[in-house]
């Protein structure tokens, strides 16, 4: 089990979040990409407003930061790319494959992950207010051209490029938040590829751990 209170390797995570954000906070890709290849990590967590020396770690105040005796990071991206420099079973080594991994965690990232946000400010930031019914449409039918696009690259095969990497973890964590709709339903290739990732047993432990944690820290009086 990777969660370890005495390893070198530090990420931290909030104690606990509302039920919109539970198993979409951003520490559960370091969480999987360590389950992944067996590194143990420990846990630090954050109870409500940071610290001013956090934003030292985060300049945004924001999870996850990580460290390790090599280096110190901020953002999932970067802190994926790390790892998978480290370990081959997140990366292949020859240039052209290890590229092309690092362009779809990209892609994730800036490509898609972006356009989802609309939809969330809608959805779950904004509901009910009068103006997201105008615009939502629109936002629907933008996700959905992007969303038959990342079909078509994905084609037949199981993964990006042909096999796993932090590219494809990448993905499925962002494609993960548009879980409170039927969009990715929509498309039977992603779907698939979302409950292949969702099936590894790295994303299940990584996903309890994270939950685990808000379970142990839930205030009284709010919802579970
Ligand atoms: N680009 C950053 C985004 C990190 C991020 O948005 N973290 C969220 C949790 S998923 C957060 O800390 N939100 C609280 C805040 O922004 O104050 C990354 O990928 O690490």
């Amino acid at each position: 089990m990777p969660v370890d209170p005495s390893a070198e390797i530090e990420i931290t995570a909030f104690a606990w979040v509302p039920d919109f954000a539970k198993g979409l906070v951003r520490d559960l890709r370091v969480r999987w990409a360590l389950e992944e290849i067996g590194l143990p990590y420990r846990v630090r967590l954050l109870h409500g407003e940071r610290p001013p020396e956090y934003y030292l770690e985060q300049p945004f105040g924001q999870v996850p930061a990580y460290r390790d005796p090599e280096v110190q990071l901020f953002e999932s991206g970067a802190i994926l790319i790390h790892l998978g420099l480290k370990d081959e079973r997140l990366l292949p080594t020859a240039i052209e494959p290890r590229m092309r991994g690092i362009a779809w965690l990209i892609s994730a990232l800036n490509s898609v992950e972006p356009m989802f946000f609309e939809l969330i400010n809608i959805d779950i930031f904004n509901k009910g207010q009068a103006w997201t019914e105008e615009r939502r449409p629109q936002v629907l039918d933008r996700i959905r051209a992007r969303l038959a696009l990342l079909a078509e690259a994905l084609g037949d095969r199981d993964w990006f490029e042909g096999r796993f990497s932090i590219g494809n973890l990448m993905m499925a964590t962002v494609l993960r938040n548009l879980r409170h709709t039927d969009l990715v339903a929509e498309q039977p290739r992603l779907a698939a590829f979302l409950e292949r990732s969702q099936q590894r047993p790295a994303f299940q432990r990584a996903l309890a751990d994270q939950l685990e944690v808000f379970k142990q820290h839930q205030p009284e009086g709010a919802a579970a």
